[in-house]
């Protein structure tokens, strides 16, 4: 007798008694950040950038080749931690994956780069910006921010150029993320005669910095640049003023968020950080942005931090991808993913032959009376 049911494993698709109709595409989507830990509030704004994506794909109602789709989100935590970034991976591809959007620091998103590209899994960076992330040769690596010898270089210059710094200190966290951008940071200021008086180093996880500071303070900065993430800038912002130290505070990416004056608790005063975040965009584009973290704010009752709309755009190039090559597949959908083209709302994410974005922007900021400003756009 004839099989009246057959289940095609594998695709959506059942037949009954010849009669074959289609059923919804599941697409998953991996996204991994730190939602535990000092950077939690980091980890669960690139969290909600993709669920925003997800939610509203899904109520769009996406077609990939003639199949309706259903995206499904896996959200890991790795708690900015390398091992558990490796085990985050790990367990997206023993869960089959469809892409990755992540990892949020350069110190997990490199290592757990091999394990995607060794599954030929696709995987967008929205906020990694150690450079070699995307030098190692992966197919698979893609990030949509500037790294940080754009970044670094461009701060290091600004501090000379601009703030006509004398005697300039560096700090920096020992992560793959801050001690580069700190040394490009270095490189910059020094490539235009600046004079750097100091440079100490600290961890991502300390509290108490009155031993560099008090060794920093003896050189007499009047800028201070600092390569790590904000949680460790505020304390180190307030032991500065304890310890009398009146230096402009720099910083790449990592400090500049919407939580840094309340880190610092007070202690900031108006013009005296500048910071940049890894994008941007300008005149018309801009509004596209703005809408974007109206709408964030809505729907989460809380403003967006720094990466969210960079974690948005990530996820709806992937997608993008899939509808041009008609398929979910990672391997069909990865030639589309690198010629992407795709107008988001963090500018245009299109990649080069690296995986890197495209004529990628800055956007210097201060902060005056506890709101981030911003300074320029630069590229
Ligand atoms: N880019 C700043 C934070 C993430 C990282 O690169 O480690």
């Amino acid at each position: 007798m004839q099989a009246k049911f057959k289940w095609i494993v594998g695709a959506a698709a059942i037949a009954f008694g010849g009669a074959a109709f289609a059923q919804d595409l599941v697409v998953r989507i991996g996204h991994v950040g730190p939602t535990s830990g000092a950077i939690a509030h980091l980890g669960k704004d690139n969290e909600m950038g993709a669920r925003m994506a997800i939610d509203e794909l899904n109520a769009k109602g996406v077609m990939i080749g003639n199949r309706k789709a259903r995206f499904e989100l896996l959200a890991e935590d790795d708690a900015a931690d390398p091992k558990q970034g490796t085990a985050a991976a790990q367990k997206l591809v023993d869960s089959r994956v469809n892409g990755v959007i992540g990892h949020l620091n350069s110190g997990t998103t490199i290592p757990a780069s091999k394990i995607y590209s060794d599954a030929g899994i696709p995987q967008i960076s929205p906020s990694a910006t150690n450079p070699r992330y995307t030098r190692q040769g992966y197919k698979t690596a893609f990030r949509v921010v500037a790294d940080d010898v754009h970044l670094g270089g461009t701060l290091g210059r600004y501090a000379v150029e601009q703030l006509k710094g004398q005697r300039i200190a560096v700090i920096d966290d020992r992560t793959a993320y801050g001690q580069g951008v700190a040394d490009e940071f270095e490189k910059g200021a020094k490539g235009k005669g600046g004079n750097v008086v100091g440079r100490e180093f600290t961890n991502d996880k300390a509290t108490d910095f009155t031993a560099i500071l008090t060794s920093l303070k003896a050189k007499n900065p009047d800028v201070v640049f600092f390569g790590g993430m904000d949680a460790v800038a505020g304390p180190m912002m307030r032991q500065m003023k304890q310890l009398g130290i009146n230096a402009k505070f720099m910083g790449g990416d990592g400090i500049c968020t919407g939580e840094l004056p309340k880190l610092a608790a007070g202690t900031m005063a108006d013009g005296q950080v500048v910071c940049a975040e890894a994008g941007g965009v300008e005149g018309e584009a801009k509004k596209s942005m703005d809408d974007f973290k109206v709408k964030f704010k809505a729907k989460f009752n809380t403003d967006v931090q720094l990466y969210a709309p960079y974690v948005y755009d990530a996820t709806m190039a992937m997608v993008a991808a899939m509808q041009k090559a008609g398929s979910a597949d990672p391997a069909k959908y990865l030639p589309e993913l690198q010629k992407i083209s795709h107008k988001g709302v963090t500018g245009t994410i299109a990649f080069d032959n690296k995986g890197d974005i495209r004529n990628g922007a800055l956007t210097l900021y201060t902060y005056k009376g506890g709101a981030r400003e911003q300074i320029a756009v630069v590229r």
